[in-house]
């Protein structure tokens, strides 16, 4: 009788244990599920909000001329919803069509502009002109001066963010040639570097 007693009471313990732990590993699983979730979501609205803010945010590089020239002006690069508009209003040039591409290094110590590497390429593509998607992402084509050595330039790239994950070009260089970016290899055959200059964060105007 007493032995019957402590088994049913055991059985009792051991199933209401049983139950118990089930139960609140249910609610553990259920409770992770659900801080995942929100987590996630939390990450993704972050994510969000991070493309929305950089959405408008300008960069620009102040180009000077290097030794023995006077090509100068400036380049800015705008983060727009479907890319960046870079655009260069550039004087000081010889008539005619120049490279501009954008180069590795950020680094103007050397006048003659080759501080700052050759083109920036991450990805490791050919040297083309951007009427070629797979290209260097610092390949931005050719301005053209006018008779009077000034050049106004617009293009909009998607192949490179400012400060992302993708390719940034913050605190790179900005390269424009004595010639004109014929497409060919390695670097499209343009000639010195007449103006140089660095991609930085452009104070935020108050208008
Ligand atoms: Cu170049």
């Amino acid at each position: 009788m007493i032995i019957r007693w402590q088994y049913s009471f055991m059985l009792a313990l051991l199933i209401g244990f049983t139950v118990g732990c089930e139960s609140q590993s249910n609610t553990a699983i259920r409770q992770q599920a659900q801080l995942e979730a929100e987590q996630s979501l939390k990450q993704a609205a972050a994510e969000m909000e991070m493309v929305t803010a950089q959405v408008g945010q300008v960069a620009v590089a102040v180009m000077t001329a290097t030794a023995g020239n006077k090509t100068a002006g400036t380049v800015t690069f705008t983060q727009g919803a479907d890319g960046i508009a870079v655009e260069a209003t550039i004087r000081g040039l010889t008539p005619g069509d120049h490279a501009i591409h954008i180069h590795q290094f950020g680094d103007l110590r050397l006048d003659n502009g080759k501080g700052t590497g050759g083109h920036y390429n991450p990805q490791g593509h050919d040297h083309a002109l951007p009427s070629t998607e797979m290209r260097h992402a610092g390949d931005l084509g050719n301005l053209t001066a006018d008779a009077d050595g000034n050049a106004s330039y617009s293009i909009t790239i998607n192949n490179v963010t400012l400060d992302g994950a993708h390719n940034p070009i913050i605190g790179r260089g900005v390269i424009i040639h004595a010639k004109v970016d014929d497409g060919g290899q390695p670097t499209g055959n343009a000639g010195a570097r007449v103006s140089q200059g660095v991609i930085g964060y452009s104070q935020p105007s108050d208008g």
